[in-house]
This record gives structure tokens, C-alpha cells and sequence, in this order.
């Protein structure tokens, strides 16, 4: 077996990517299997086409002779109920079909072809090329219509648009990359293609190392491929991105809900090196009354670098500490890497050892290399019991309670190897198949954090883990958050920040933010401050630093920019049940909470290349500023009605604006008929419930009937599998005579602590001549009660509001204003 790997690798590493392509040759054989699969020869290579379900055809394509199993890391739901295949076979062709699309294989030569039900072709082959083998490297050629854009490709920098450009999948660490780096930490070979407003996607589930030439080598074809395995791809007909994405997601794998307190905001650096420093760090936030929720602990915690370890003259009695942090509201995260000091004194290097857990050389013996802690091993995690090993080991950390796991360096960035990384002919176990190092390298970030969430979620008896990681693959979002690596603090990265948490909301993961301020170099006050906006409204907003840089919390860039990061950071806190019910919908259906431009008006050509400004959920629209000095900024408005969020002016979308943002302001423009939901400010997540509920209600269309989403749940443990959560729809609807908010019944059985709901119709010109609350007349007061049972309305000349306050209630309950 060793033997065979060697080979397969040694051959790999010669071939390159020379480019003898063998295309696919004539069909000679073909078997219908049962209702949802054929299996085609051509020569001696099979192609597998199987129905997964009625949008999705799963396309394999490989030596018949390799008899490589179907096996994925990625695919957790291969197959839905109630497919509709029917298979049509002539000498000519071979049709697949579904109510959503048709794969029509040419049998001389074999060439794909898709079709939508009218029978315009989505997608097909390059008719020279098509699918093709060199050596072990096998690629696809497909024709690049006029006018396709592509999308997706999971952490990638630089434009949005990937037509014209080619790119690499394997995992890397490239500290201080930039915008034309590539590849960088996490590899998710899935893509859309848009044409006319209608996607189709592909993935090309393939963890060897990829590469897609999107048209950089051709003007009339693109291409992906691998150095290894098989063509191997699902492909979705589309024609909704949103579709798309949901079936993607649904085959991959969704985010679990996360935990409230990660949606705080959270402080970084490499390092918070003593228990004291730790205490100052906490105080500060504290006493500042600067809102915070997580504090990160960076390698110097541990005692030499070693691993579930800590250094206990500087932190002497972590428990402690956590629990004091604890009870200040803050959780704590440790960072966790995968190198184990190969250290016959130390523990978990043996307990590694006497259950073989290591990746192996290809000789046999351990395969090591130089990290953090000086040479280590590093855990087999594509094997079940190192997963299980590893997940275990958590068990201390736990019991001190931590409750956050960074998992850094696990592409795995080995500093001495060539490569940087475990050598490529190095021996996975692969649970019974040994797989080489090449062969499993871009998932060996991902089964990482399953290792580490599938540990330590057991452990921490029913409350939900934060599991954050810097290299991935597809359906990494299962496990954890993303951060996109080491930036740099410069207004271009600033910039690139955006396409790349874009990117991978387009690719299944929405979970994800970058280093607030850069994270080597020294950001000015307005660089920093100007990030800190950006991340109120990326799902993950935490702030990181270098060792041996200037401090750079919040407090850290003079008084006024300190007043600005409060203020920013506070907004994030008001916006958090918006957030939260964002994260969940992303939870539910694979929909990011921070969504590209072209994924929600993918009719509207003039996002096509939209990066600088995005939507988070489907109500608000974010335009921060991230050009040095600018203190105005362009925002292209969708069709239909818009808002601006903090004045309530009403703009006609279609067309461009350009608004005030001095530096204490973030652009954000609420949809007409939205309702954002958001919170008192609080010191950190648990520090007090809801109260009051602020339903922020901007004016609905004449005629027009919109919904917006609300959800709340304990935040904290996974009772919502078990439906206690807090669900309604609000619906808003309005003429020229009044305007209604209609909570709709609540479900699920969640409840929260009373409270007040309070809400706000915003742009309401004059004060209404009545309020009605579930049909009863609503008394007028001056200034609202402090009673949190009252129920009244008062009206603010000054921002045009009409506010209506009552006790919050699981029924069905209509808000009216008459004109
Ligand atoms: O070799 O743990 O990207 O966030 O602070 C550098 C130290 C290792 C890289 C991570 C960074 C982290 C740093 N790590």
C-alpha cells in the first residue's frame, strides 16, 4: 500500500502540469443502476452521473481501474426523496433528466451538455477538450459564454468577479498576503457562474490540490482540475443563486446556531501574555464602558507551546481567572494548534503515540516537522480515533472554562518542511485506506475542528462551543467560524476585507470577519476606527494584533477616536437581535448574514462587480467607508424604495447617492417596509435580556406587503433543536391612510423575561390621528411611561417617529397608525 502511494505521488510531483491532456474518448458502455445513476466507459475511464436530487447531478469522472470510493469529506446529505429521473439512451446520446434540468451525454465523443426545461443549454463541455486525464491529473473544460461571471471560490482576495483570473486551491499560510495572493488559508472549490441575472453553481468536491482557470488561459473556455483523484462535481441548475446556495449548503452542511456571546465583540492579540495583563485587558473594557464579550488567549499562555497545557507562572491558576473574567462577563478563548511537541515528557505526546494518532512518514515512522513548540507531530485528524483522541483532550481546558477553541495554523503551516507544510507522500490513515499527505491536505483544517467541536460539544453538557479556524474546506461552517488570516494594517486591506468575507458567504460559510485594525503593522485612529465599523457589520468581529506591535484596542488611538470605537461598538450591540435572528436564517437555510450585492438582486447588472458596500440579512444595506480620508461615500441603492438608518430620509433606489460618513459613521440603508429589530446597549451579551425589543419600522410602498424575519433563543445552549425558540413574522403594510405592523403569532416555546416592545415607524410626517394595538385605541402621552406594562404612543417632531410602546406577547397582535 505504502509502495502504491509513493508511486501515485512521485508520479504526481513529476508530471506538473504539462499538459498531455487525454480527453474523454467514445462511449463503449452504459448501465442504467436502478432510477438515479448510469455508469459509462469510455476506454478505460467511467463516468458515474447520479441524481441527487432534482437540482442537483452529482458527475464523476475517473480511471476505471482506481476503483476509488466515493468518499467525501465535504457531502453530509448525498440524496433527497422523491427524486424525478427519467434516462434516455440512444446511440447518439444518453438523457438524464429532471424537472429542473437535463444532462444530455454525447457518446461520440463523451461530452457533457446541461439544459434548463426549455432546453437552452445552462452549461456544456468544451467541445475540443471536455473532461481530460494526464498522468494523474485530471481536469474539465467548459465552455465560457459571453458575458458569464463567476463567484464564490471561498477565501479568495481581490475583485469579486473571478472571469479572466486562474486560482489555486491548497491550503497555506501566507502571513501579509494581498490582494493578488492566492492561495491563501481555506479552499472551497465551489463556484457560481451568472449569466443574464441566472446561476448555475458547481463544486468540485476534489481535496488535492485544485486549480479553476476561469478564462485567464482562453477567451472561450474555463477549466478546473486537480494533481490527483478524480473529476468529481455536483452541479446545480439553478437558475436562483439563493437556490443554489441553500441546496449547496444543504449538501455540505449548515452552521449551527452560534452562541450569543460570539457575536459580542471580541479582543485579540498575540499576546494577553500574564494572568495581569488579562485582568488590565477586562478592566479596561470595563471601566471604559466600551462593550466586550470574548477575550483570546494567544500561543504564550501555554507552558512552551505545548498543547492543552498552560504556563503556570503566568497563569497560575487559569480557573480562577476564567471564572473572575466569567463573572465580568467576559468568555475566553484559547488558541489550539496541531503541531505536539514530540516530548517523551509530555502527555499528550504520548497518549498520541500509544494510539498512533500521528501522521507517519512514508518510511513508517513519525512524520515531523518544525512549529511554535520546536519539532512536532501532528494529529492524523482524517482518522476516527484521532479525532476522538483529540476531542478528548479538551476535557481540562474545559473544566477551566474555557469556552471558545482557535484552531490557527492547521493547514497545516509547518516552518521547516519544504512546502511549509506536512510532506505531500506523508501517510494518512484514512480510517483503513491510507490516503498520502497530497491527497487530504485541503481538508486537513476542517477535520480538525470537527475533531475539536465534535469534543468538546459533549463536553460542555448541552452549551454551544465557538470553534474558530484558519484553514477550511466545504462545509467547514459545520464546526466553526473563519477568520481570514494574517492581514495587514493598510487601507488596500481594509478594502479586500469585504470581497473576501463575501466570498465565502457565497461559498457556504457565513460565520466569518478579518483582523479589525490589520493585524501586523499600525494602523492610524481613522484606519482603525474605520474597520471597527466594518466589523459592527461582519459576522465575526473581533479585533487582533502581531506580537511586538503598538496596542491596538480601542481605547488605544487617542480620546475622540476612543469615544468613536465606544459608539461603534455600542451599535453593534443595538443591532445584535438583528444579527442574531440573521445568523439563524444563515443557520437554517445556508443564506449568509453578510451577503454580496449580487446574491439578493442578481437582476440587477450594476452589482455585478460590488464590493465595497453589501447587505446584511435582507433588510439593511452597509456602505462603510474604507478609503483613507473620504468622509462621503457612493452607494449604488437597489430598486425601490430605500432609507437612510439614522435620519429616515426616504431615497428613490435605481441609481447612486452620495451620503455624509464622517468618521464616526457607518452608511446603512434599511429597505422600504423593513422592520430591524434591535436592543438596549449592553456591557456584554449576558449582561441583561432584551429590554425593550426596538422595532424600528420603515415606511412600506403603497399597496406593497413586506416581511421581516425575528428570532430569539436562550443563545447559549441547543434547546433550539428542540423548538425553544421565539419565531413570528412582522409583516408591514400600508396606503395613504395608515400604516400597520402586524407581529405575527409566535412560535416555538421559548419565553423570553417580560419585556417592553417598543416600536418605532420611522419617516411618519406628521403625528398620527390615532394608534390602534390589536384594535384598541392606544392613549397619546407626551413622553413615553417608564412602566414597562404601559402601553402608549408619543410622537418625535424632530426624526418624524411615531413610537408605540406595550408589553411583548406570544399573540398575534397589529399595530395601526392612522394619517
Ligand atoms: O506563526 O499564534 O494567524 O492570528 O496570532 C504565527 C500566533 C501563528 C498566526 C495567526 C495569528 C496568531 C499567530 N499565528
Amino acid at each position: 500500500m505504502r509502495h502504491f502511494l509513493l508511486s501515485i505521488v512521485s508520479a504526481l510531483l513529476a508530471s506538473s502540469c504539462s499538459a498531455a491532456w487525454h480527453s474523454a474518448g467514445n462511449v463503449d458502455a452504459v448501465t442504467i443502476a436502478g432510477d438515479t445513476a448510469a455508469t459509462l466507459r469510455a476506454g478505460d475511464q467511467t463516468l458515474t452521473v447520479t441524481v441527487c436530487a432534482d437540482d442537483v447531478l452529482h458527475i464523476r469522472f475517473g480511471r476505471s481501474d482506481a476503483g476509488t470510493p466515493d468518499r467525501s469529506w465535504a457531502v453530509v446529505r448525498g440524496a433527497w426523496p422523491g427524486r424525478h429521473a427519467r434516462f434516455a439512451e440512444s446511440p447518439a446520446e444518453l438523457r438524464v433528466s429532471t424537472p429542473r434540468v437535463t444532462l444530455v451525454v454525447g457518446m461520440k465523443p463523451l461530452r457533457l451538455t446541461f439544459l434548463d426545461p426549455a432546453g437552452n443549454v445552462i452549461a456544456r463541455d468544451d467541445s475540443s477538450l471536455g473532461m481530460c486525464r494526464d498522468g494523474n491529473d485530471v481536469g474539465a473544460w467548459m465552455a465560457m459564454p459571453e458575458g458569464e461571471q463567476y463567484y464564490g471560490f471561498g477565501e479568495k482576495a481581490g475583485d469579486i468577479r473571478k472571469r479572466n483570473s486562474a486560482m489555486t486551491m491548497w491550503n497555506s499560510d501566507i502571513p501579509a498576503y494581498g490582494a493578488d495572493t492566492d492561495p491563501l488559508y481555506q479552499s472551497i472549490p465551489f463556484f457560481f457562474a451568472v449569466r443574464s441575472g441566472k446561476a448555475y453553481g458547481i463544486f468540485f468536491d476534489n481535496p488535492w490540490r485544485t486549480w479553476f482557470d476561469m478564462g485567464k488561459e482562453s477567451r472561450s473556455r474555463y477549466a478546473f482540475g486537480a494533481e490527483g483523484g478524480e473529476i468529481n462535481y455536483y452541479f446545480f441548475p439553478g437558475p436562483s443563486a439563493k437556490e443554489i446556495l441553500s441546496r449547496f449548503t444543504a449538501m455540505v452542511g449548515r452552521m449551527p446556531i452560534p452562541p450569543r456571546w460570539s457575536l459580542g465583540y471580541q479582543q485579540c492579540r498575540w499576546s494577553y501574555a500574564s494572568e495581569s495583563r488579562v485582568r488590565e485587558i477586562a478592566g479596561g473594557f470595563r471601566s471604559r464602558r466600551i462593550p466586550c464579550d470574548m477575550i483570546y488567549l494567544d500561543i504564550d499562555y501555554m507552558d512552551g507551546y505545548r498543547i492543552f497545557t498552560w504556563n503556570r507562572s503566568a497563569f497560575p491558576d487559569p480557573k480562577r481567572l476564567i471564572g473572575d473574567l466569567g463573572a465580568m462577563g467576559f468568555t475566553v478563548a484559547v488558541i489550539v494548534d496541531p503541531g505536539i511537541k514530540t516530548d517523551t515528557s509530555y502527555a499528550v505526546f504520548r497518549s498520541g503515540l500509544a494510539r498512533d494518532a500521528f501522521v507517519r512518514a512514508s518510511g513508517g515512522g513519525l512524520w515531523t516537522g518544525s512549529v511554535w513548540p520546536g519539532t512536532c507531530a501532528f494529529p492524523d485528524f482524517t482518522s476516527t480515533t484521532t479525532r476522538e483522541w483529540w476531542g478528548s483532550q479538551f476535557a481540562g481546558l474545559v473544566a477551566d472554562g474555557v469556552r471558545g477553541f482557535w484552531n490557527d495554523m492547521n493547514e497545516p503551516s509547518v516552518f521547516d518542511a519544504p512546502g511549509k507544510t506536512i510532506g505531500l507522500d506523508a501517510v494518512h490513515g484514512g480510517d483503513g485506506s491510507p490516503l498520502p499527505h497530497a491527497a487530504v491536505h485541503n481538508v486537513y483544517g476542517m477535520e480538525m475542528v470537527r475533531g475539536t467541536y465534535d469534543g468538546v460539544r459533549p463536553l460542555m453538557h448541552g452549551q454551544r462551543p465557538f470553534v474558530l479556524t484558519r484553514a477550511s474546506y466545504a462545509g467547514g461552517e459545520r464546526y466553526s467560524a473563519a477568520w481570514t488570516g494574517d492581514n495587514v494594517s493598510s487601507w488596500e486591506h481594509l478594502a479586500i476585507a469585504i470581497p473576501m468575507c463575501l466570498g465565502m458567504g457565497l461559498s457556504g460559510q457565513p460565520f466569518i470577519g478579518s483582523d479589525i485594525g490589520g493585524f501586523i503593522g499600525h494602523p492610524s485612529g481613522e484606519l482603525f476606527a474605520r474597520w471597527l465599523e466594518l466589523g459592527a457589520f461582519t459576522p465575526l468581529m473581533r479585533a487582533h494584533s502581531v506580537t511586538g506591535e503598538i496596542n491596538k484596542e480601542p481605547w488605544e488611538f487617542g480620546d475622540t477616536i476612543t469615544a468613536m470605537n465606544r459608539e461603534t461598538i455600542n451599535l453593534r450591540y443595538r443591532f445584535l437581535p438583528y444579527i442574531y435572528t440573521a445568523m439563524q436564517e444563515a443557520s437554517a437555510s445556508g443564506l449568509p448574514a453578510m451577503r454580496a450585492m449580487l446574491l439578493e438582486f442578481p437582476d440587477d447588472p450594476r452589482f455585478a462587480e460590488t464590493a465595497d458596500e453589501f447587505m446584511f440579512g435582507s433588510e439593511l444595506l452597509v456602505a462603510p467607508v474604507i478609503v483613507q480620508g473620504d468622509v462621503r461615500k457612493r452607494v449604488l441603492l437597489p430598486r425601490g424604495a430605500w432609507y437612510d438608518f439614522l435620519s429616515g430620509e426616504r431615497l428613490e433606489g435605481g441609481g447612486s447617492i452620495t451620503v455624509d460618513a464622517p468618521l464616526e459613521r457607518i452608511p446603512l440603508f434599511a429597505r422600504a417596509g423593513g422592520v430591524i429589530p434591535t436592543q438596549q446597549v449592553v456591557q456584554y451579551t449576558g449582561e441583561a435580556p432584551i429590554s425593550p425589543l426596538t422595532l424600528t419600522a420603515f415606511p412600506p410602498e403603497p399597496g406593497t406587503e413586506y416581511t421581516s424575519p425575528y428570532y430569539e433563543d436562550d443563545g447559549t445552549t441547543f434547546d433550539y433543536e428542540r423548538g425553544v425558540y421565539w419565531r413570528r413574522t412582522l409583516r408591514q403594510s400600508g396606503d395613504g391612510e395608515t400604516r400597520t405592523l402586524a407581529l405575527g403569532p409566535v412560535s416555538g416555546t421559548y419565553e423570553p423575561p417580560p419585556r417592553r416592545v417598543d416600536v418605532r415607524f420611522a419617516a411618519f410626517g406628521a403625528p398620527p390621528h390615532g394608534v390602534t394595538l390589536g384594535g384598541k385605541d392606544v392613549p397619546r402621552t407626551a413622553s413615553l411611561p417608564a412602566d414597562p406594562a404601559a402601553v402608549a404612543w408619543s410622537y418625535d417632531t424632530a426624526s418624524r417617529t411615531v413610537e408605540v410602546v406595550f408589553p411583548d406577547t406570544r399573540q398575534a397582535i397589529d399595530v395601526v397608525i392612522r394619517r
